[in-house]
């Protein structure tokens, strides 16, 4: 049994991600901490209550709040509302839980959970690293505590997103996952190289709503649902048509079975000042680097295995 810790900024995928691991018998969900990202951090922690709520988990799994800013403060941010609607979630509405968020600092909430399984958490990062990078600023021996971090973002040789070499959650915050990326702890960077070769079709989903488990219709079905608005930004901004990439699902599906993609270590920092570059994944590539620290980054994937895994945790 994997246990998860979960930060994001749902989010359609990223409510995609959290339904896929609550699904997966082999995953163990011990809390979700939000941030500034797809929406904002009070909008995000909503959605994540009522998320679990859909899912039948109310007030099994703590949620809190998290950073409602970037590390060093706000830049010019607007919210990607032609991806992810005006509410993170498509501009579908579902039932407010009865569950409250955690009365905590996302800092003493994500360490505390860290103490209380120490060694076993492995942190999934599906937005901004700016919890996390906060959390190492308060509690330096976090890092120590955690058994591996993956995350999605960035990209090493893909293009970006936000910019033509940066992904969306680097180029949002981009000191907080350079600081994150200098620290000592098994760190996997699932970005665009490989996010952006999955190709989920729409049709594909509509066909899972029919075929899928009995207790878990009402949350594909509201896959579907959210997935409209999402396809809808895909296809306007990147020419997408009837598909689009399977981003933050694929970090906590390469966090659960590691082999569907060929990585490749490297030492690598991100760029916090470039006026065309913030955000952008430099990796030291010489034959005798010494810029950053190790990262081991996704470069290949199983398209057709990914696929397979993320519809099987719905049958
Ligand atoms: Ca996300």
């Amino acid at each position: 049994m994997t246990k998860l810790l979960i930060d994001c900024d749902p989010g359609v995928d990223d409510a995609m991600a959290i339904l896929f691991a609550l699904n997966r018998r082999d995953a163990e969900v011990i809390g979700i901490s939000v941030a500034r990202g797809n929406c904002s951090a009070a909008q995000g922690t909503e959605n994540a209550l009522r998320l679990l709520k859909l899912a039948g988990r109310e007030g099994e799994i703590p949620v809190c709040m998290g950073a409602a800013e970037p590390l060093y403060g706000l830049r010019e941010d607007r919210y990607p509302t032609p991806f992810h609607g005006e509410n993170g979630l498509g501009n579908i509405k579902i039932p407010a839980s009865s569950q409250k968020a955690a009365d905590e600092e996302v800092e003493d909430f994500l360490y505390r959970l860290a103490l209380e399984n120490e060694g076993e958490v492995v942190l999934i990062e599906l937005g901004r690293m700016t919890n996390i990078a906060r959390t190492v600023q308060k509690y330096p021996s976090f890092v120590k505590k955690i058994r591996r971090v993956v995350c999605m973002g960035g990209t090493v040789f893909a293009p970006g997103n936000s910019s033509p070499v940066a992904e969306a959650n680097f180029y949002g915050d981009p000191e907080a996952i350079d600081l994150v990326m200098q620290q000592d702890w098994p760190l996997t960077v699932v970005g665009l190289d490989v996010t952006t070769a999955i190709h989920l079709y729409y049709d594909d989903l509509l066909k899972l709503a029919e075929r899928c488990r009995e207790d878990c219709k009402e949350e594909v079905k509201f896959l579907c649902d959210i997935n409209v608005c999402y396809q809808e930004g895909n296809r306007r901004q990147n020419r997408m048509f009837g598909y689009f990439p399977l981003h933050d699902p694929l970090a906590l599906i390469v966090a659960l079975e590691p082999s569907i993609v060929n990585t490749r270590r490297m030492p690598a920092r991100v760029e916090c000042e470039g006026k065309l570059t913030r955000g952008m994944i430099v990796t030291d590539r010489r034959d005798h680097p010494f810029e950053g620290k190790n990262v081991e980054f996704c470069l290949e994937v199983n398209e057709r295995k990914v696929l397979d895994i993320l519809f099987d945790a719905f049958m």
